[in-house]
This record gives structure tokens, C-alpha cells and sequence, in this order.
């Protein structure tokens, strides 16, 4: 039984900057002090929520639950009533650990509230070592049907995948990691802020992205840069003109793209321009980090690498039977053809323990051999490397790095007094890789001038801005098959 940051006890590194919000910051020294006095108060709660603002807060928040051994739910601060509702019945918080004055809305505001105290003072918590197997986090993840379901994420997932990025990365306390993703998904927040404080190392993040702000830390000693495809496209967008900011990129030691697939367009345009080639990794809310191309590997664009050391990765047939797996020290084994598409399947000390409470799902997402199903479809090169062809459930949408399931959104649209009937799809998008559209047929014929704006204001205002459509199209009928099922193949606009 470790800590999950031994950095907090290694006087060494007590003066080392930690953590930097804007021009707020803390050091180890202070990070101990302030997450430490919070974990004393928050002891032996069953479980904390976290507005999960991109602030100095949320990162002690979420380390003093760790500090404490309670599970932590990080909340989207621009979800929805409906969606918090949904999560907090759900995840049922005894408390909300918040920023000194923020707003929280209900059902949010009805909990018992902590604010927390980022400044640096109070008794630096003697890290304890906790059960491996205990929850730490509970992260909210879309299904293709239904709310979101609650991943919980035990403490040695956490250790683990960070371990093996920091084998695949060669990450070190030296490294200072600039980002600005958002910080209650497991990207921002388990890799972005989690990963350098178990290395020793910084992070500084953005508050918001933006080219400009990566640009600066980069120049200003910042030496790995996180981010999803998005913000990758963006930057390639703006390398086109911007001289000063491919020098920048240039400098940096690792640039490492996940959470959707990087189109080899972007790659390539970033390469061109900066001479860095992106590194890209895959992972899952449920898995953690499953691979990654290594620091030290030949760059691949278009493939997500190898398996994680400790990781077990197979690829398998519809009927369930094997294409191939990897051997104990990482030799692929079976078919690497480049051809034969098939699920990527995983096992490992990186994978979450369960949904919660939803057994039956639990038990869905793994085979009878103990395999986690990631829906995942990918084939293998001939020198093993995974390159990822698509996914299982048309209904799973990947828009600007965020999974969002085509069912909730659905039926947000159809509880709008104007709808009669709706379908949602994902359809490919330059810069969020798919861009949500829905398929709307209205009450009134023709449709009020304003309501595909109304219709995607209500679902940001019910789920999240990012879930809101960006396109309505109306239809007279939805196409349905003889037992009534929408065929959204045939949903087309003319
Ligand atoms: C717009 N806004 C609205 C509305 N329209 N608000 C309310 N109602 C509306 N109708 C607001 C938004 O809230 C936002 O506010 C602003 O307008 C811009 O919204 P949007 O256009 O959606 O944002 P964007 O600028 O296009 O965002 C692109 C982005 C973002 C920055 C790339 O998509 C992003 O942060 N993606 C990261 C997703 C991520 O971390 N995924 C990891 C999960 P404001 O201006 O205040 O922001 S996957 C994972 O964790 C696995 C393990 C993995 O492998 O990594
Ligand atoms: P989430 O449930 O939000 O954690 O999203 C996980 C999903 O993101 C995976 O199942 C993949 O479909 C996708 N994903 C993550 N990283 C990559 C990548 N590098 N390339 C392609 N897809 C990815």
C-alpha cells in the first residue's frame, strides 16, 4: 500500500511549483498544507462531489479526497439540471467541495457545502497508504441509451496507468505539463493534474484553451502539452500563419493527443510546421489508458501504439473468436495483417471495479473470461501497433473529445413540447471530429423560425452545452424499418 503522491512527503521538492491556475499557483509544500487541512475535514465522508472548475480548487479538492480515502465525483459545472439531478441520485454526495464563491445551482446548492481553501496553509497531511482495490473516483460516462453511468475508479488504476504513461513517456518530476482540458473527465483530470503530481513534476493549466496560452507556457519552460483533437486541429489551423507558435510547439518535449482519433491531415500539418510529431495514446473512461505510442517508438500517425506495460489487449471477432493479443513482454501474437478488423478487448490493474449501481451493466461491458468490451474496433499493423477503424454503437458520438450518447439527447429533444418525433447522429466535422445533429420531425408544420436555436438551447440547458445539437433538420417522418426501428442510415436531408 503506496501513496498515490509521494511527493507530498519528499521534503525535496517541497519548494517545487505544483500546481498553476492563471497566475495563482501552489508548491508541494503548500499543496500538502492546504489538501491536507481539507482531508481532515472531509474524513470519513461516504462520498464528495467537486464543482470541477478549470481552478486551483478543484485540483486540492480532489487530491484531499484522495488524501482522505473518499470518493470523489467531479461535476461539470455547465451540466444541467437534469444531469446533475441524474448524478447526484445517483453517486448520492454526503458533501460539494467548491470554490470560495461559486454559484451552485440546484439540485447542487441543496447539499452541504465546503469551500476550499487554496492557499497554502494549515497541517501538511502525513500521506497514509489506503487499499488499492478502494474507490477513488466516480466518473460520469454517456451510454449509447439512458443517463450517464458512474465508473468507479479504484486507487490502483490511478497509480498504475500513470505509472505505465510514465514508462511509455518517459515522464519525470522535471517535466512541466501545459493543457486546458476540462477537469471532471479522466483526461484532464486523472492524466492532466493527477499525472504530474505523482511525478513530482507541474502542471499549469490554461483555464480555457487557446493557441496564444500554449505558445507562452512553451516558451516559458513548459515541456508537454495534453489536449484532444480539437485543440490539435485548432492548432494546425493557426500554424498555418503563425511562425511564432510552431517555434513554440517545436520546443516542447512530448505533444500527446487523445480521447478521439487525430486525422493524419493534422499530424502531418502539425509535423510539417514544427517538427514535433504528435503522440497519440487510447483510453477509455472505464480503462483508463490502454495504449500508447512511446516516446522512444518509431511516431506513427493514424496508430495509438502498443500495449501499456501491464496492460493485457486483444483483438476479437464478432462470433468471440481471438485475432490476436500480446505476449508478456509486448511481441504481438496471432494476425497483424493491417486487415482484420475486430473489438478491442482489455484486462489489467488500469480497469475500473464497476458502474455504479448497475450491476446488469457491469456485468454487460465483460466477457465470461473476464475481458472488459471496449466497442472499440481496430486492426493491427504488421509490426503490431493498434490503429483503431471505428466503433461498435453508431449511437456513441465523439464531438470535440466528449463521448455523448445519441439516447439522452433524444430524449431531452423529445420531452420540448414542439417535437413529435426526433433522431440524433454524429456527422463528420473538420474541427470536432463529429459534430451532433439532430433529425427533428416537428408538432407544427412548418416549424416556428427560432426552434432548432430553441431546441439546442434545451438540451444545454438540460444535459450540457457540448451535448446541444449544432444542427436541426426537420423531416416529415423519421424512415423506420417494419418493427418501427429508426434506420439511421437512411436519415438524410433532401
Ligand atoms: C454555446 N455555449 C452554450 C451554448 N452554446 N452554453 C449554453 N447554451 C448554449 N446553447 C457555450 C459553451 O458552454 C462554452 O462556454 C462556449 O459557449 C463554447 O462552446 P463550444 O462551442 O461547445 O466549445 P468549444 O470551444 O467548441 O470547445 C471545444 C473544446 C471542448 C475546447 C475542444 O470540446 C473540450 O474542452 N473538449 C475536451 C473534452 C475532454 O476532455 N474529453 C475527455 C473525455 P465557455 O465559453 O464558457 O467555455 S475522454 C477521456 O477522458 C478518455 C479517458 C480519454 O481517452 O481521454
Ligand atoms: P470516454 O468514454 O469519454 O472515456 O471515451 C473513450 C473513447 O474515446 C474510447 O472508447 C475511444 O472510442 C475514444 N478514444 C480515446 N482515445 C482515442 C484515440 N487516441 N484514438 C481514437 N479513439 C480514441
Amino acid at each position: 500500500m503506496s501513496s498515490l503522491f509521494p511527493a507530498l512527503a519528499n521534503g525535496s521538492v517541497a519548494q517545487r511549483p505544483a500546481l498553476r491556475f492563471g497566475d495563482r499557483s501552489l508548491t508541494y509544500a503548500e499543496l500538502g498544507a492546504s489538501a491536507g487541512a481539507l482531508a481532515a475535514r472531509i474524513g470519513g465522508a461516504g462520498r464528495v462531489a467537486v464543482w470541477a472548475t478549470p481552478t486551483l480548487e478543484t485540483a486540492v479538492a480532489v487530491v484531499a479526497a484522495l488524501l482522505a480515502g473518499v470518493p470523489a465525483v467531479p461535476l461539470n459545472p455547465k451540466s444541467g439540471g437534469s444531469e446533475l439531478g441524474h448524478i447526484l441520485s445517483d453517486s448520492a454526495p454526503s458533501l460539494v467541495l467548491a470554490a470560495p464563491g461559486d454559484q451552485l445551482p440546484d439540485p447542487v446548492g441543496r447539499l452541504e457545502r465546503v469551500d476550499v481553501e487554496a492557499q497554502g496553509s494549515g497541517e501538511a497531511a502525513a500521506p497514509v497508504g489506503l487499499d488499492p482495490a478502494a474507490p477513488a473516483l466516480v466518473v460520469y460516462t454517456s451510454g449509447t441509451t439512458g443517463p450517464p453511468k458512474g465508473a468507479v475508479i479504484p486507487r490502483r488504476a490511478i497509480a498504475t496507468t500513470l505509472d505505465a504513461l510514465a514508462d511509455a513517456w518517459q515522464w519525470t518530476g522535471d517535466d512541466v505539463l501545459v493543457h486546458g482540458l476540462p477537469l471532471f473527465h479522466v483526461h484532464g483530470l486523472i492524466l492532466g493534474v493527477l499525472g504530474p503530481l505523482r511525478r513530482g513534476g507541474s502542471v499549469r493549466h490554461l483555464g480555457r484553451f487557446s493557441a496564444q496560452g500554449v505558445a507562452r507556457e512553451l516558451n516559458d519552460g513548459a515541456t508537454m502539452l495534453f489536449g484532444v483533437p480539437t485543440m490539435y486541429h485548432r492548432l494546425a489551423e493557426a500554424l498555418a500563419d503563425d511562425t511564432e507558435l510552431a517555434k513554440a510547439l517545436g520546443r516542447a518535449r512530448l505533444l500527446v493527443s487523445g480521447s478521439a482519433a487525430l486525422p493524419v491531415h493534422d499530424h502531418e500539418r502539425i509535423a510539417a510546421a514544427t517538427g514535433r510529431r504528435v503522440v497519440e495514446r487510447y483510453g477509455m473512461t472505464e480503462t483508463l489508458m490502454n495504449t500508447s505510442v512511446r516516446a522512444d517508438g518509431v511516431p506513427r500517425p493514424g496508430t495509438v501504439g502498443v500495449p501499456l506495460p501491464g496492460v493485457g489487449v486483444r483483438l476479437v471477432e464478432e462470433d468471440g473468436s481471438l485475432i490476436g493479443g500480446y505476449d508478456a513482454d509486448g511481441s504481438p501474437t496471432g494476425t497483424c495483417d493491417g486487415e482484420t478488423v475486430g473489438e478491442i478487448q482489455v484486462r489489467g490493474p488500469n480497469l475500473f471495479s464497476e458502474y455504479l449501481n448497475r450491476p446488469d451493466a457491469t456485468a454487460a461491458a465483460f466477457t465470461e473470461d473476464g475481458w472488459f468490451r471496449t466497442g472499440d474496433m481496430a486492426v493491427r499493423d504488421t509490426d503490431g501497433a493498434v490503429r483503431i477503424v471505428g466503433r461498435k454503437a453508431t449511437d456513441l458520438i465523439k464531438s470535440g473529445g466528449y463521448k455523448i450518447g445519441a439516447g439522452e439527447i433524444e430524449n431531452a429533444l423529445l420531452e420540448h413540447p414542439a417535437v413529435r418525433e426526433a433522431a440524433v447522429t454524429g456527422e463528420p466535422d473538420d474541427d470536432l471530429g463529429e459534430r451532433i445533429v439532430a433529425w427533428v420531425v416537428p408538432v407544427d408544420d412548418p416549424p416556428a423560425p427560432a426552434l432548432a436555436a430553441e431546441l439546442s438551447d434545451h438540451v444545454a440547458r438540460r444535459l450540457a452545452p457540448h451535448k446541444r445539437p449544432r444542427v436541426v433538420h426537420y423531416l416529415v417522418s423519421l424512415p423506420r424499418n417494419d418493427m418501427g426501428k429508426i434506420l439511421k442510415r437512411d436519415l438524410r436531408n433532401d
